[in-house]
């Protein structure tokens, strides 16, 4: 056994040690410490006491990302130590992602989604990401700092129900409405249906720049675009 393999073997019997409130905690300090391997660990074995991936989600990992987000805000954090944090969430996220995706339902619409040009936080876009395809939507997800072209070229190609933009700085936030005015001047805008996100923006910016709807979370997220492509083919709306 190498020592690396003693000490990954240790770390899980440590976290196994711990009581689900305790090791949700402690995934908490590992989040803020950026340890991957240590969040893989924790997201493995709350999955194997029984946890749903969706709670897992919201209870350890974004409530991890919260508390960073807090430090980072407040100066504590820099930019380094929050790229390790983002990378431990990845790893998680990347666990769960095949269970929340994988639902056998059918799909019932396409969707486009990125982040927008100068913007690099993908975090909450793929959380959106996973969320729409575990609920049956065909999902493209373009990652980040994409321009406007980067969108034409995916709703040319895919054809989406939905085209989702991500917005996580007020300095980004902007470009939503450039990307909806251009749609607009290429007279392609009432063939989508437009919903934005991101931590600084509301509904009241959502009307503003001409989207549909603004969603405040991922499980808003999914409600909307159900409820809205139900709404354009004359469905009654799914559960
Ligand atoms: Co940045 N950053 N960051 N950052 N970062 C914020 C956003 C910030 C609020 C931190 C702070 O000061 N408290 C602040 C913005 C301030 C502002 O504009 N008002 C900030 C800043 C300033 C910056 C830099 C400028 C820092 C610097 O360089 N000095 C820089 C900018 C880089 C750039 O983009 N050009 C920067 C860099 C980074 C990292 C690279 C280090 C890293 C990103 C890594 C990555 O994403 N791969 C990072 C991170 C991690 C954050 C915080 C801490 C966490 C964001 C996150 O992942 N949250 C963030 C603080 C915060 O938001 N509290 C912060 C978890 C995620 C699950 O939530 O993304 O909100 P969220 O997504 C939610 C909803 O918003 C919604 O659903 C999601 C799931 O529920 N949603 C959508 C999001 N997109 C949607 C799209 C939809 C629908 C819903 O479409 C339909």
């Amino acid at each position: 056994m190498t020592e690396s393999e003693v000490t990954e073997s240790e770390e899980e019997l440590y976290l196994n040690t711990l009581s689900d409130e305790e090791l949700v905690e402690q995934m908490h300090d590992d989040l803020y410490d950026g340890l991957k391997e240590e969040i893989e660990e924790g997201t493995n074995i709350l999955l194997e006491r029984g946890w749903a991936p969706d709670k897992l989600l919201a209870d350890a990992l974004v409530e991890g990302m919260r508390i960073v987000g807090i430090d980072f805000r407040d100066g504590i954090l820099f930019v380094p130590e929050v790229l390790m944090s983002a990378n431990a969430m990845k790893g998680g996220m990347a666990i769960l992602r095949p269970l929340l995706a994988e639902t056998g339902a059918e799909t019932i619409g396409t969707v486009v989604i990125g982040t927008v040009k100068g913007d690099i936080h993908d975090i909450g876009k793929n959380l959106v990401s996973m969320m729409l395809e575990g609920a049956g939507f065909e999902v493209h997800n373009i990652g980040i700092n994409n321009p406007v072209e980067n969108f034409l070229e995916a709703i040319e190609e895919h054809k989406p129900d939905i085209v989702g933009m991500s917005a996580l700085l007020t300095t980004t936030m902007p470009y939503m409405k450039v990307v909806i005015d251009t749609m607009v001047e290429q007279g392609i805008r009432d063939d989508h249906i437009v919903l934005v996100g991101g931590a600084p923006l509301n509904e009241e910016f959502g009307k503003a720049i001409g989207a549909d709807a603004y969603c405040r979370d991922a499980a808003v997220a999914v409600e909307t675009a159900k409820q809205m492509v139900a709404q354009r083919r004359g469905e009654s709306i799914p559960a």
